[in-house]
């Protein structure tokens, strides 16, 4: 039984998990063609045009029942499980600075909710058909409004994504222009605006890491470390080179407990970025190679292999991946942890794995400083 009032509070990303809000495919449509997004479909020799409008009603029942499995292994372990309300992706959007022909889905909230201690923030996003995605989850946030007076909320400005907000010849760069400025961390969106997608923060108490992606830009983390630096956060921008396509942190670097991060072997941070954690004795693990390759992801995923590391801490002992992943299973396991394997391969087209599927309002726990050597 829970002593106080307090019902939004996580800190980290490996607390015992307490109320989580787990997506949901229902209604998903397929990702439209924009100027921050191509999306591509996998093992053809002929590019052809992405489909548009709603996804077949049976891949939406498949990766449906996989987030169905995840409610109940949850609520198995004692969580609270909420899920977005139920919404219409397939109307077009017009605002006075971009139309879009379709929205997307509500699959993962990681993406555009993050709960920070006891603060609800909602992000810019970073593309259009992803602009009004917070509605799924306006009807919790007012219920947390209401029920918990300690709980704070905010909004991120929310950005033009007139054509001028991103650079539309990304797509199209030679190898050599995207190596020279993916070395400058500049992508599909500019500097001019404050963009940024809640996935590539990486909470860690009183420090939290911010990658700079194509979907976070040098503006956004400058807004978040206004917003959160007076509140006691650290905020550290952090930059993965080696990853031509950087789109939230969470199949990059991800915090297993205090002083344990899970990284990318093909993707290690950027040279000097690693000392913080050094110099506090975290520790780096490197994940196994995922068991589906590229070419076996399922056909219209946008995500890499990578979602394989995209796990979801229920504490700091006990944490679920997914089924067919075992090498990963049995390093965890080598590290003392108890895994809960779960199938979530059809998810996986719908951007992400059990992290992104996933946000979290309250795991216990308090704000603890992990990194009190700070100078680095
Ligand atoms: O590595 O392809 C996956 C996470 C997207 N929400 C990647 C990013």
């Amino acid at each position: 039984m829970r002593t106080d009032t307090r019902i939004v509070n996580s800190w980290n990303e490996w607390d015992t998990l307490q109320e989580v809000v787990v997506g949901t495919a229902e209604n998903a449509c397929f990702e439209p063609t924009e100027p921050g997004h191509r999306p591509q479909e996998r093992g053809l020799s002929e590019p052809r045009p992405f489909p548009t409008g709603p996804k077949p009603r049976e891949l939406n029942e498949k990766a449906e029942e996989e987030l169905t499995g995840l409610v109940s292994l949850l609520e198995s372990q004692g969580v609270t499980v909420r899920r977005p309300a139920p919404r219409d992706y397939s109307v077009p959007l017009k605002t006075p600075t971009f139309e879009v022909e379709n929205q997307y889905c509500a699959v993962c909230p990681r993406d555009v909710m993050i709960t920070l201690g006891n603060e609800i923030l909602e992000a810019t996003m970073s593309r259009r058909s992803r602009y009004f995605e917070y509605e799924a989850y306006r009807s919790l946030v007012y219920k947390y409004w209401d029920e918990d007076p300690l709980m704070t909320w905010s909004v991120a400005p929310k950005p033009s994504m007139a054509d001028d907000m991103y650079r539309q010849d990304f797509w199209t760069w030679p190898l050599s222009k995207r190596h020279e400025e993916m070395h400058n961390f500049e992508f599909c969106v500019t500097q001019d605006e404050v963009v940024f997608d809640a996935a590539d923060m990486a909470r860690m108490g009183k420090d939290i890491f911010v990658q700079e992606s194509m979907t976070t830009n040098r503006a956004g983390i400058r807004w978040i470390t206004r917003h959160l630096e007076p509140k006691g956060f650290r905020v550290h921008p952090v930059h993965f080179p080696l990853d031509y396509f950087p789109s939230h942190i969470d199949a990059t670097f991800i915090p297993l407990r205090a002083g344990l991060v899970l990284t990318n072997p093909e993707r290690p941070i950027n040279s000097g970025e690693e000392k913080l954690f050094l110099a506090n004795d975290w520790e780096f693990v490197t994940a196994p190679q995922p068991l589906t390759g590229n070419d076996e992801m399922p056909r219209y995923c946008q995500s890499s292999k990578w979602v394989s590391i995209n796990v979801l801490s229920i504490s700091p002992s006990k944490i679920i991946v997914e089924e067919q992943e075992k090498p990963l299973q049995d390093l965890l396991c080598s590290l003392g942890f108890e895994v809960f394997p779960l199938p979530f391969r059809h998810v996986y087209e719908y951007g992400g794995s059990l992290h992104c599927a996933t946000w979290d309002v309250r795991r216990d726990g308090v704000c603890e400083d992990y990194f009190p050597d700070q100078n680095v």
